[in-house]
């Protein structure tokens, strides 16, 4: 959500552009640009003030400058042309299902602190931030994406979220999933099967169009080819020094649930071609020795840009994230057994099974990913970002924490919010850790 480092006269005159379009969807035109306002100059102070970024992150600078802008005037065409836009929160929506319909899915906006006290006054304060941010922008009607949504897919992953679906469905439609928290087992894939299924029939009702086995192959290809550039860009990061900072990453990662598929695509794979060439040449965004740090944990909706911004201020090279706005999105592709319907839907239940959030119990898959990922990209230690109040998170900390542990790797584990008070004492944390790490250092 939002824009570059824009001036008072060039919000004003964003704002006066799509004044008409934002009248129409609602928007609280006052408070929204309010919004910009701060989110341009946030965006200014942290992203654009980097050096050495590649020259392809121009194309993601100008989505974040229009993102309140041109991308939801392509919705509003869209759906002038009979065509539906679905909101979502979780990765577990599966998006393929509406593409299949010639639905659009997009994430909404549940990254800042400013529509929480909007929440607040309704909402108990001791609940994740997340959940209090994206109830508060329905409710102060300034995000473009909620307004702009026919339907919104809510899932039964943490207890927070599963009450707010139901105040939230009084002012929207929102459909839930139920998300089993034993996948593995074959008791918990059918389950989820069911779902899948009735989720494919709440779309079909609300578009008027058929999912055919046709549509959903060609719509699994699609997604698939965007988890794949974010994959490949993901593995360039592996190299030492990394070609691209972990603020760009995260943006990019945060954009992909706001960007058409195709168009998005085609530009991070243009972007890897950029930073194969820098990789060539030896080129980072970092001295070589520059400790390198994994995030893992809660997913970081976009404009939470907040710990990447320190530890890259520090002098860290965050190089991959363990998150859902990370490799937990884009690790497994759906991969059909055969081209039926169901074969399609199988599939769909098999990948997003794999996903491990930590609402699955037991979830050693998230243990063995972080280990996994922690060797791949050499990293030197890990930070595990938790939102406050998320238990599920919070809690799986500690399994990460021993098996890290054993492994001789260091974590810490930051438990914050989107507000920027604690971000003094976060830095002096997150400073302290590096010293840890560069003392290990042989
Ligand atoms: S698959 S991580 S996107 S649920 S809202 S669980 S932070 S208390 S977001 Fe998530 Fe889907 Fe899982 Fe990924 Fe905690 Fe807050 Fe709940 Fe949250």
């Amino acid at each position: 959500m939002l824009v570059t480092m824009l001036s008072n006269w060039q919000v004003k005159a964003m704002a006066e552009k799509y004044v008409e379009m934002y009248k129409s969807l609602g928007i609280n035109i006052e408070k929204h640009n309010q919004l910009l306002n701060i989110l341009g100059q946030y965006y200014g102070a942290v992203y654009l003030s980097q050096k050495n970024r590649p020259k392809k992150m121009d194309y993601f600078d100008f989505v974040v400058s229009e993102i309140h802008g041109l991308r939801i005037q392509e919705l509003e065409n869209q759906r002038k042309a009979g065509k539906k836009v679905i909101g979502a929160f979780c990765i577990y929506a599966p998006e393929e299902l509406a593409y299949a319909a010639d639905a659009t899915m997009v994430g909404l906006c549940g990254g800042a602190d400013f529509s929480v006290p909007d929440a607040e006054a309704i909402l108990p304060r001791n609940l994740c931030p997340l959940i209090k941010s994206f109830y508060g922008f329905r409710l102060n009607k300034t995000c473009p994406y909620f307004q702009s949504s026919d339907l919104v897919v809510g899932e039964t992953t943490c207890d927070g979220k599963k009450k707010v679906y139901e105040l939230l469905n009084e002012l929207i439609p929102t459909y839930v999933i139920e998300i089993p928290h034993k996948p593995d087992t074959q008791q918990g894939k059918e389950f989820w099967l069911k779902e899948v299924q009735a989720f494919k029939a709440e779309i079909e009702k609300l578009t008027g169009n058929k999912i055919t086995a046709e549509k959903l192959k060609a719509s699994i290809e699609l997604i698939n080819n965007k988890r794949k550039a974010l994959k490949r860009l993901s593995e360039l990061r592996a190299k030492n020094p990394s070609p691209i900072s972990g603020l760009d990453a995260l943006l990019i990662s945060q954009i992909s649930f706001n960007d058409d598929p195709v168009r998005f695509t085609a530009k991070v794979n243009e972007l890897c071609n950029e930073l194969e060439e820098r990789v060539r040449k030896g080129e980072g965004v970092t001295e070589k020795d520059a400790p390198r740090l994994m995030v893992s944990g809660c997913p970081m909706a976009i404009p939470n840009w907040k710990l990447h911004s320190i530890a890259q201020e520090a002098g860290a090279s965050v190089v991959v994230e363990e998150s859902c706005v990370g490799t937990r999105y884009f690790t497994d592709l759906i991969e059909p057994k055969g081209d039926s319907i169901e074969d399609l839907l199988w599939a769909i239940v098999e990948k997003y099974s794999k996903i491990p959030c930590a609402c699955f119990t037991p979830n050693d898959a998230r243990v063995e990913s972080v280990m996994q990922l922690a060797k791949q990209f050499n990293v030197d230690g890990v930070i595990y970002y938790t939102l406050q109040n998320c238990h599920d998170y919070n809690v799986e900390a500690v399994k990460i924490e021993r098996t890290l542990k054993n492994r001789d790797l260091p974590m810490l584990k930051i438990e914050t919010d989107y507000a920027m008070g604690d971000s003094a004492q976060i830095k002096t944390r997150v400073e302290a850790f590096l010293e840890i790490i560069q003392g290990k250092k042989p």
